[in-house]
């Protein structure tokens, strides 16, 4: 918004061309989602516990006792800092940052939902897994429809390391786009299982896609890395510096001993918004690989799951993969810095691919 307003006076105050850059904008839209996120988290903080919007904990599995009633929801914290820095920093003119933002706050509100009945119930127990699928498929599939259908977005499919093959899948790209936005949300959410797990690798994500989105909107530095333009694309760069801006400022919070969880209605909006965008710049497969952490938490919990319907057998002591580590008695603050480590070395990778071609 700032840009419609300030831009056009330029001439008359030098200082506002400086807003005609993505990336001032970006590093712009970082701070500010960081500035609301720590000037609000305390006051959500003592909100939340006023209202008794506390995580019940689960009897089974690793010892979380400790952890019952900590306020939970923080989610809307990253949420409220991203969307509204969004909205002052990006152009409104242009449909992605739209998409982007209305599959995020569309899964907030089934996220929130699903927050609110677990609370409300005492119990972990909230939408029925069915329910949050069919909800998570349908908004899914609608965002797909809609980029798909886009004069400006050609439907064709990125392998991460080939150079020069980049098929035009046509409508094909609906279900491939569904199955990746769903496919993130509940990876994240799987994810978010220890003190600050989730949204490390998120940020770390949310970095990489930040230059991937710059670079695919930027007509001469696609042409140079040999990576499909997309107009409008930079948008998602301020997108991401929010996301980036506001996920730090819940980690403030969020940072063992945690004070804030962020709920389902952060891990599905997140994840959500990571898969969006990945589609969006022709990014899907490498997000797999930026997301590395979110892919493996999540077969850990399809192996162990199979096996155990199997065979009996557990593959892991406990799923997912970060309860194992629990289980083998690393401390909870070791598993997580070790898993942030992995995924920024995943998204050096990533980025690695753009020139190892
Ligand atoms: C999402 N939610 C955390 C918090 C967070 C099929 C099965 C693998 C599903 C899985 C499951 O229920 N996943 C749900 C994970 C929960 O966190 C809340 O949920 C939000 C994210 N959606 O924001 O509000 C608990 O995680 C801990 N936590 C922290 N710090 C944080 O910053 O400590 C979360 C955020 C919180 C808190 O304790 O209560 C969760 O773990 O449920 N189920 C599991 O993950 C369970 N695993 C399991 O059942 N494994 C079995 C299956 C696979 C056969 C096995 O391996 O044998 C574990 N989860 C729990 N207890 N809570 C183990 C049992």
């Amino acid at each position: 918004m700032l840009y419609h307003l300030l831009y056009p006076l330029a001439d008359q105050v030098g200082g506002f061309n400086v807003i005609r850059y993505i990336t001032f904008r970006t590093a712009a839209a970082t701070l500010t989602a960081l500035f609301i996120a720590f000037v609000v988290g305390p006051w959500l903080i003592r909100r939340l516990a006023e209202l008794r919007i506390g995580q019940p904990i689960r009897e089974i599995g690793p010892d979380h006792q400790a952890k019952q009633g900590t306020p939970t929801m923080g989610g809307l914290l990253i949420l409220a800092s991203l969307l509204v820095s969004v909205l002052l920093w990006s152009e409104l003119d242009g449909r992605f940052v739209w998409i982007v933002i209305t599959l995020t706050a569309g899964y907030g509100v089934l996220g929130f939902i699903d927050d609110y009945r677990k609370v409300t119930r005492g119990s972990s127990a909230g939408i029925s897994a069915r329910t949050k699928f069919l909800w998570q498929t349908l908004l899914a599939t609608l965002v797909a429809i809609a980029i798909t259908t886009d004069p400006d977005f050609h439907p064709v499919l990125t392998i991460p390391f080939v150079k020069d093959f980049r098929p035009d899948i046509g409508w094909l790209y609906i279900p491939i786009a569904t199955f990746v936005i769903v496919g993130t949300s509940n990876a994240v959410n799987l994810t978010d299982g220890l003190d600050g797990l989730a949204i490390g690798p998120v940020m770390i994500s949310a970095g990489t896609f930040l230059i991937l989105s710059y670079a695919a909107g930027n007509v001469m530095i696609a042409d140079y890395l040999n990576i499909e333009y997309v107009a409008g694309a930079g948008q998602l760069a301020i997108f991401c510096g929010a996301l980036v801006g506001g996920g730090l400022g819940f980690l403030w919070f969020n940072a063992s001993p945690a004070q804030l969880f962020m709920g389902d209605v952060g891990s599905l909006a997140l994840g959500g918004a990571l898969g969006t965008i990945a589609m969006l710049i022709h990014q899907e497969i490498l997000l797999a690989v930026v997301g590395g952490v979110f892919v493996v938490e999540t077969l850990s919990v399809v192996i162990q799951v199979a096996s155990f319907k199997l065979t009996g057998r557990r593959v892991f002591l406990m799923a997912p993969i970060h309860h194992h580590y629990e289980k083998l008695g690393w401390p909870e603050q070791k598993i997580v810095v070790r898993f942030w480590i992995v995924s920024i070395i995943l998204g050096l990778v990533a980025l690695s691919s753009l020139k190892l071609r």
